[in-house]
């Protein structure tokens, strides 16, 4: 590693375990705080592992919630990075659940996509893909609606720890040239477990090189 990435990754390892703390939960799109920051949001299918990454990335157990059954988070949760506040991580409701009632999927569709399409300071989406299964069709319409609104985006693998290496490298590799083919995905697809923290430092520096 160059002493310039080694740096940043100091960098982001101090600023993730400094003080972060809950902000709010916005339940509807009324709700928002004010566009004061600059955000970093978590995306993908239900129980893909957005709640558990945002704890990994923070170095901390409890921040948000998370659970074995899908449709755990059902509003999106702010959460302040640094004091003074350098920016904020949004934990998001997971698409795709084919469960839970019509009326909520429908709730939480919009307004995962309105959120998404229509925030100023959202600097860089993540979205999140189960290693074990690859993208999904309903991953590749966020990726689509994402590349139609221009807000950059990094696709995340997760859950690194249930599969072997050699399968996560076929499955990264796959990703990677699936996301060559959407204007506004990042061509590197970081490998994470938020079980076993591999991959941690990586989308740590990923997130500081999204904001300004
Ligand atoms: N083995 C392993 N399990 C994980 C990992 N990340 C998450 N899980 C498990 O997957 C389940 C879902 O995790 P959550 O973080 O709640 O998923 P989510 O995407 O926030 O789910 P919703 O809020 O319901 O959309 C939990 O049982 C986690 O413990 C991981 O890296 N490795
Ligand atoms: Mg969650």
């Amino acid at each position: 590693m160059t002493d310039e990435a080694e740096d940043l990754e100091e960098i982001a390892r101090k600023l993730f375990s400094g003080p972060i703390s809950f902000l709010k939960s916005a339940p509807t799109l009324q709700f928002l705080p004010n566009p004061d920051a600059e955000e970093v949001a978590f995306a993908g299918r239900s129980n893909v592992g957005k709640s558990s990454l945002l704890n990994a990335l923070t170095n901390r157990r409890d921040l948000a919630r998370t659970s074995n059954t899908p449709g755990r988070t059902q509003e999106l949760n702010f959460f302040e990075v640094g004091e003074p506040v350098r920016f904020r991580l949004v934990d998001m409701p997971g698409y795709g659940f084919a469960k839970a009632p019509k009326d909520l999927a429908r709730k939480w569709r919009h307004l995962i996509n309105d959120y998404l399409r229509g925030r100023q300071v959202l600097k860089r989406a993540l979205v999140l893909v189960d290693s074990r299964h690859g993208l999904k069709d309903i991953d590749r319409e966020v990726m689509k609606m994402l590349d139609v609104a221009a807000v950059s985006y990094h696709l995340v693998l997760t859950k690194a720890d249930k599969i072997k290496p050699t399968e996560l490298e076929t499955v990264q590799q796959q990703t990677a040239s699936e996301a060559l083919k959407h204007p506004a995905a990042h061509p590197e697809i970081i490998a994470t477990s938020s079980e076993t923290g591999f991959g941690i430092d990586r989308l740590r520096t990923a997130v500081i090189d999204a904001l300004a």
